[in-house]
């Protein structure tokens, strides 16, 4: 991709209430003031930014006692499902400025679409602290951020926010990096469903390289289109400390970017989520800056050209 000029559709989604606190709907505020559009243009790449979805409530969905905000979040995924698959069919790179988690379950459910039409596979990096796989039954607290895995990978119950025929994510064809909090019934489900889980402990002992070339090299092997959804919480804390659900011992700035430089360089990627900033959590957009950082490496900006300065 470093060579490759791409037509990026910036996308925002100010979701909030899959989260179940105040703040992500700056998100996307935050990610414009800290440049991510020119940063982006002067790489090269031709930008639109599309503005932010703000569809009214499903009010066809009833409440549902396991899923808070239900009818918020199931109208955001019906968008955003819509948005993404617009704008990667009219060939553009859907670039989605959360917004938490949850909006996930709608622009990785475009992109499936638009995967099924090209007649490839799609495949999905989370890059998370959470495997985000627990449902309305399982969830201990009913926030649907922490479900958009399960919901693309098909758990039946979340069937009526989108239509029963929707293509679906395999399993086995996630693959997160970063993990570290995973909730008992969680465990199970990644288990049984054979999602790839790099969790730190692998990185430990592995090295994220050796990780990111196991990952690429899989999704070559298969003609892949490659998803990835960048949580702010997979970062340390220390690095990030803007967002809700951080815990400690995170991701470095030197892994992140690496698998930044290694994605970049296999060309795989063809969408990109950023979620979970909470900008009124933020310290003096540190957060915000740094996820236009790995953006700028994902699409091309190499580290040796970059002037050490202050931040
Ligand atoms: N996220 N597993 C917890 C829950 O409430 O389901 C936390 C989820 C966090 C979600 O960070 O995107
Ligand atoms: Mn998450
Ligand atoms: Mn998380
Ligand atoms: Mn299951």
């Amino acid at each position: 991709m470093a060579e490759s000029k791409k037509n990026i559709a910036l996308i925002g989604a100010p979701l909030e209430e899959g989260s179940g606190r105040r703040g992500c709907a700056m998100g996307p505020a935050a990610l414009r003031i800290a440049g991510i559009d020119t940063i982006l243009a002067g790489l090269g790449h031709s930008v639109t930014d599309e503005g932010d979805l703000r569809p009214l409530p499903a009010r066809d969905l009833a409440n549902h006692p396991g899923a808070n905000n239900l009818q918020t979040v199931a109208a955001i995924t019906r968008a955003l499902d819509e948005s993404v698959h617009d704008a990667a069919r009219a060939g553009k790179l859907p670039l989605i400025l959360g917004g938490d988690h949850a909006l996930s379950m709608g622009s990785v459910s475009g992109m499936a679409r638009h995967a099924r039409e090209q007649g490839r596979p799609l495949f999905v990096l989370w890059l998370d602290a959470h495997a985000d796989f627990n449902s309305p039954a399982t969830s201990p607290s009913g926030n649907m951020h922490g479900m958009p895995v399960a919901f693309f990978c098909g758990e039946a119950e979340f069937a009526p926010i989108l239509d029963r025929d929707r293509p679906l994510v395999d399993p086995r064809h996630v693959f997160q990096v970063g993990i570290r909090s995973v909730d008992d019934r969680e465990r199970e489900e990644i288990a049984e469903h054979g999602v790839n889980v790099y969790d730190m402990r692998a990185i430990d002992e592995t090295g994220m390289a050796h990780i990111m070339h196991e990952i690429i090299a899989t999704i070559k092997a298969a003609n892949g289109m490659l998803h990835v959804s960048l949580d702010v919480d997979f970062l340390d804390p220390e690095l990030a400390p803007g967002v809700g659900t951080t815990v400690p011992g995170g991701a470095t700035f030197r892994e992140a970017h690496l698998i930044m430089e290694m994605l970049c360089d296999s060309g795989l990627v063809s969408s990109l989520d950023l979620v979970e900033l909470n900008p009124f959590l933020d310290d003096r957009g540190k957060s915000a800056r740094i996820l236009v950082e790995l953006t700028a490496s994902l699409f091309g900006r190499r580290i040796l050209d970059r002037p050490t300065r202050s931040a």
